[in-house]
């Protein structure tokens, strides 16, 4: 088959993001209010920042504002993630970095499917941050053996999905007429279903395990758990959020605001509780109901060199070992005001951040400023206005931020600290494949564009 034929992966992840993100606000009315605060919080301060908006709109990103950045599964097994690995990559999603969960006491390991060249991140930057449940981690083995043989009766991709999964596999890509179908069976495995597979009573034993546990088993499938758009002022919307009558988690994690926004800030409204049916031998199914989906918002900066992840690493911890939030948010002021305080140290401007090797940066040339007397030097081309360094945004999660996002939704605030037992081996062992390192990536884009960068001012 003729390859211009095929619809480019990337418009069959904004296909994907778009039909998602339709679902959701129907399947979660509460998330559909969340966006409209995102974007009124986006346009007031669009209003009242010209050279933002500006930047936004020279860099063509303004039209992509409301486009969700991310959205997050968790899946039951081995044989899942690797499915779900053939599925997005269809959409142009690769598995990029690894998370180990259970230092929080979540019972997981993640990766995030995303795509991996800045053009294809800048025309849609939509990623899944995927969890898979570590059944060796929960104590009772009876009630791992039980978790395990439901899962092992679950099919979550459809036939139809399969076989185009399967096709594109073959030929090298999907054509138009099987993009729509392709996404449209998609969908499917990320839909709720509040009929649960399990009934009353299993039902409560892996809550009890643990609540997460509850929600990986006892469903047809793993339904999408949030979605998460940008906004311009995470504070603002955190602040905002009661007024529209949704409850905040009690702290945006990730670092303070800065003038120099590093990393990623995040925060999420609390997990609602929805009716669900279980099932019952000879009779109609009981009523009963979980708490699993809510909806997020996000705030990306600079990304972070391994040295500023590691002063980064070592502030956070400084902070959580002084302040600890309690299971119903308390101490949640006091939290922040630590968060500052140990931050201030951390340079706050992009240009130090540079000059100390501590973020990521991507260069350009402006070949009509170069310095008398030639330069090889960057910090000199730099100065002189030769050589441009533009930030380069995160793309990735952070796994203690997202262990507080997990914490919040299984209904507790409370900050969790436990011993690590990452397995990053088996992790790629189920998922078929290495996941990428985002350092490289980051590093990769940064050595391509000095050198391009300093090519075009020889
Ligand atoms: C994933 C929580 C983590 C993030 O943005 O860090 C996450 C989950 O609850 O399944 O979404
Ligand atoms: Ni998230």
């Amino acid at each position: 088959m003729d390859k211009t034929a095929f619809m480019h992966p990337d418009d069959i992840r904004t296909l994907f993001s778009s039909a998602m993100s339709d679902m959701y606000r129907k399947e979660v009315p509460q998330y559909g209010t969340l966006m409209e605060l995102v974007r009124e919080v986006n346009a007031e301060t669009l209003a009242a920042n010209p050279a933002l908006k500006e930047r936004l709109a020279a860099s063509g990103e303004i039209g992509r504002l409301d486009v969700e950045r991310h959205g997050a599964i968790r899946l039951g097994t081995p044989a899942e993630l690797a499915l779900i690995r053939r599925m997005f990559a269809v959409m142009g999603m690769y598995p990029v970095g690894y998370y180990d969960l259970s230092v929080a006491g979540i019972p997981v390991h993640s990766t995030a499917f995303r795509p991996l060249t800045e053009s294809s991140l800048q025309y849609n930057p939509f990623r899944v941050f995927t969890s898979l449940l570590r059944l060796e981690l929960i104590e009772d083995a009876g009630l791992a053996e039980t978790a395990a043989n439901i899962l092992s009766r679950r099919q979550i991709v459809t036939g139809k999905a399969m076989e185009l999964i399967e096709q594109a596999e073959s030929n090298g890509g999907l054509s138009a007429e099987d993009a729509g179908p392709f996404v449209t069976e998609a969908l499917e495995t990320f839909r709720w279903h509040s009929e649960a597979t399990v009934d009353k009573e299993t039902y409560a034993r892996l809550h009890d395990a643990h609540r997460l546990i509850a929600d990986v088993v006892s469903f047809k499938g793993p339904h999408i758990n949030h979605l998460t758009p940008r906004t311009l002022d995470i504070d603002a919307v955190q602040q905002r959020m009661p007024q529209r009558n949704i409850t905040p988690k009690a702290v945006v994690e990730g670092p303070p605001r800065r003038s120099a926004p590093i990393l990623l800030r995040q925060t999420s409204f609390k997990a609602l509780e929805e009716g669900v049916l279980f099932i019952e031998e000879d009779q109609a199914g009981q009523a009963g109901s979980h708490t699993a989906r809510f909806g997020e918002i996000e705030q990306r900066g600079v990304a972070l060199t391994p040295k500023g992840r590691a002063r980064y690493d070592d502030l956070l911890a400084r902070t959580r070992a002084a302040v600890q939030i309690g299971p119903q948010g308390e101490n949640a002021a006091d939290y922040m005001a630590e968060l500052e305080k140990q931050f201030a140290p951390f340079p706050d401007s992009f240009d130090e951040l540079r000059q100390q090797g501590l973020a990521y940066f991507r260069y350009r040339a402006v070949p009509c400023k170069v310095p008398a007397g030639k330069s090889e030097n960057p910090d000199t081309l730099i100065e002189s206005g030769a050589l441009i360094a533009d930030p380069q945004t995160y793309e990735d999660f952070l796994p203690v931020s997202a262990a507080g996002i997990f914490q919040s939704n299984l209904g507790s605030d409370e900050q969790s600290n436990y011993d690590t037992t990452a397995n990053q081996e088996a992790f790629e062992a189920a998922l078929g494949a290495p996941v990428l390192d985002p350092m490289q990536l980051y590093a990769k884009t940064e050595a391509d564009s000095l050198s391009a960068a300093l090519r075009g001012l020889a």
